[in-house]
């Protein structure tokens, strides 16, 4: 789960030779509270009843069959060496026998139960997502989260929550110098909820299956497109945890991590309030007339936030992700077909279209791509042109 495993597991004595052969120096990597620990191998103890739950099960289990596992291989092996052929044993010849059949089917059937029972119990608790406080929907999209605030304080809410780009481009280069605590967990805009409220999230995909997951509060849920699926968690703890989409879904799989920030609920009032605000001020008018320098302010942001993992900071791209420096679509006097592009996405997808952003933010997109690197078109697309060809969809 962390950066650099290298540098974690290799022996100590092998890390000089090591660090010679890969030429990489050997970076700290501390803990991150709420999230995976150096050299975690356990379950964390969580901040759920459930998580914990989870927890001690997994506990006593571990205890039974270790248990279990000593018990039988100390008597195979006990019996292997004082019956050995080299002392004169030899082996006795029977079938069948009553007592042994009925203990051999009586006692696993036993360790069966006394398993099952308490597992059963936590699994119906886990499953149980009536009356929550909070619903909030967890759509997963390549690459990225979106949250909607369904039901609950906050109703009507709703944003996307992206990996921090400065991260994801230090993940390009090697993860060289100082490694953030929270390095490829830190997003844009965390998942805010109350302490001690029950929460229910219900899963769903835009586009492939991936599984919406955080370890602290011991739930793991698939997103699957056209489905929807729940799970809840009510945190006793305020603080910030952290998980990772869980579910193979391309190749920007490891870059979508959930932040989840648990606050007191006056904190969660607050915020509630700040985010209506912002919502209110960024329903912006299609209809507005931008300026140039204004909408290109703008258009970096979005860039930034969805593009440059694709299409490079630079807008040289790779590989099969066309440049957006030089390319002519994008230096089209015509705005047509460049606000398609975004609208509909090309290439089958691999472009993915871009409908769930506002006329202005792909307007400013494409202003920014039309005067950015060597493009310097000085062309300008409003809102309204984007609205339009929206509307033609
Ligand atoms: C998941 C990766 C990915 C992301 C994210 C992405 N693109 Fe693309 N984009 C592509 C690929 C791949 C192509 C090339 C498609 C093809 O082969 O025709 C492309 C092509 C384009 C083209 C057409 C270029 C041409 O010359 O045909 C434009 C314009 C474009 N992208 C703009 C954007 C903008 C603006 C964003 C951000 C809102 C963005 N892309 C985000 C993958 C991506
Ligand atoms: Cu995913």
């Amino acid at each position: 789960m962390k950066s650099n495993w290298r540098n974690k597991f290799r022996p100590a004595h092998l890390l000089l030779a090591a660090g010679a052969a890969f030429g990489g120096a050997a970076h700290a990597v501390n803990d991150l509270p709420g999230g995976p620990s150096v050299r975690q191998l356990n379950m964390p103890v969580g901040v759920t009843k459930i998580a914990q739950e989870q927890h001690l099960l997994h506990t006593w289990m571990m205890i039974l069959c270790t248990v279990i596992f000593v018990a039988v291989f100390a008597v195979m092996f006990y019996s292997i060496w004082k019956h050995r052929k080299s002392v004169g044993h030899k082996a006795a010849n029977f079938h069948e026998s009553v007592v042994v059949e009925v203990i051999w089917t009586v006692v696993p059937f036993l360790i069966v139960i006394v398993m099952a029972l308490p597992a059963t119990k936590v699994l119906v608790a886990q499953k149980d997502t009536t009356n929550a406080d909070l619903t909030i929907k967890a759509t997963g999209y390549q690459w990225k989260w979106g949250y909607d605030y369904i039901t609950g304080e906050g109703q009507g809410l709703g944003f996307i929550s992206t990996l921090d780009s400065s991260q994801r481009a230090m993940s390009d280069n090697g993860a060289k110098g100082e490694i953030p605590v929270d390095y490829l967990f830190k997003v844009d805009n965390p998942l805010v909820v109350p302490v001690d409220k029950k929460i229910r999230i219900i899963t769903t995909a835009n586009d492939v299956i991936h599984a919406f997951a955080v370890p602290q509060f011991g739930i793991k849920q698939d997103a699957i497109p056209g489905f929807v699926r729940d799970t809840w968690f009510r945190a006793e703890k305020v603080g910030d945890y952290y998980g990772q989409c869980q579910e193979l879904c391309g190749k920007e799989h490891a870059y979508m991590p959930i932040h989840v920030k648990v606050v007191s609920s006056a904190d969660y009032t607050a915020w509630v309030d700040v985010k209506r605000k912002e919502a209110a001020a960024k329903l912006d008018d299609p209809n507005k007339v931008w300026a140039l320098p204004e909408i290109l302010a703008r258009g970096e942001k979005v860039y930034a936030a969805n593009c440059a993992a694709c299409h490079q900071a630079n807008g040289k791209g790779a590989g099969p992700i066309k440049p957006l420096d030089g390319s002519p679509k994008v230096l089209d006097p015509d705005h047509t077909d460049q606000i398609n592009v975004l609208l509909k996405g090309q290439a089958g997808g691999a472009m993915p279209s871009w409908k769930q952003l506002s006329d202005t933010d792909i307007a400013a997109v494409i202003s920014f791509t039309k005067n950015s690197w060597s493009n310097k078109t000085g062309q300008l697309v409003q809102p309204a042109e984007v609205k339009t060809e929206r509307a033609k969809l």
